[in-house]
């Protein structure tokens, strides 16, 4: 995976990239990084990057050009079929679909606003697709890029290892993960569930799945509604329900 990014503040990522799956994926060859500076591209004498907005208003918005020129470098560097993306409230909502189908196009590039917004003709020339994490707003897409950048590597085969894997995780089949517990087997009073001991692989599993349906029905029924669950599942929610009802 090549995943590329265009930031006036490339020294954010640093330690980011040097730790655990994601350090590993890069010194392994796994994942490359590169990075291009619009204030490296302003073409600018005193190097400006952003202007005050046409129609008035606060703050700046960050020009088209010196951002065009970062991607036009990019691309001449990777070649021209990059899978160009801007990190934005305005786009859609990241989730782990959105994450694999950008696994698939290989070489991606992240654009990372600051200020009040980027030209909208930049937008609209070069974006393939725009992303948001979440209903709030941030002061750069920098801490959005390294979101994905972190999902998505989560999904690069043979990152993680054998049989922990993304495709496992809560979300990969539209639940939660059900709880984890490790030692002791009794910490602050509280013991681990019986069940997790009995050696029944068959019964842990049907436990696990039934946390997760149940976790899921009661903090993400949104998930629930979007996705059709098994026979099982829907046998293990209905005695969930009637238990919780007793
Ligand atoms: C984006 C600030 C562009 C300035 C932002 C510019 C965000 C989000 C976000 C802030 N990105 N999901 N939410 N970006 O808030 O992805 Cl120019």
């Amino acid at each position: 995976m090549w995943v590329g990014i265009i930031s006036l503040f490339p020294e954010i990522f640093g330690p980011f990239l040097k730790f655990g799956v994601i350090g590993r994926g890069i010194n392994s060859g796994l994942i490359k990084i590169d990075f291009w500076n619009p204030r490296d591209f302003s073409g600018d004498p005193n190097g400006a990057v952003d202007d005050k907005p046409y129609g008035g208003g606060p703050g700046m918005v960050m020009k088209a050009q010196p951002i065009f020129s970062a991607i036009e470098a990019a691309k001449k560097e990777r070649g021209s079929d990059l899978h160009v993306v801007y990190l934005s409230p305005q786009g859609s909502p990241l989730n782990q679909n959105v994450l694999k189908g950008l696994l698939e196009k290989r070489n991606i590039l992240l654009v990372c606003g600051r200020y009040e917004g980027i030209d909208e003709r930049l937008i609209e020339r070069v974006v393939d697709e725009q992303i948001s994490i979440g209903d709030y707003v941030l002061s750069g897409g920098e801490i959005a890029a390294m979101v994905v950048i972190d999902g998505v590597s989560r999904f690069v085969p043979g990152l993680l290892g054998g049989e922990t894997s993304a495709h496992d995780d809560s979300f990969s089949d539209g639940l939660l993960e059900h709880p984890q517990y490790t030692r002791p087997f009794s910490w602050a009073g509280r013991s681990v569930p019986d069940i997790l001991l009995s050696g029944d692989h068959q019964k842990i599993a049907d436990w696990r799945k039934s946390e997760a349906i149940d976790r899921t029905s009661k903090r993400r029924p949104d998930l629930l509604k979007s996705r059709t669950l098994t026979e099982k599942e829907r046998k293990i929610l209905n005695k969930n329900i009637e238990i919780s009802n007793e």
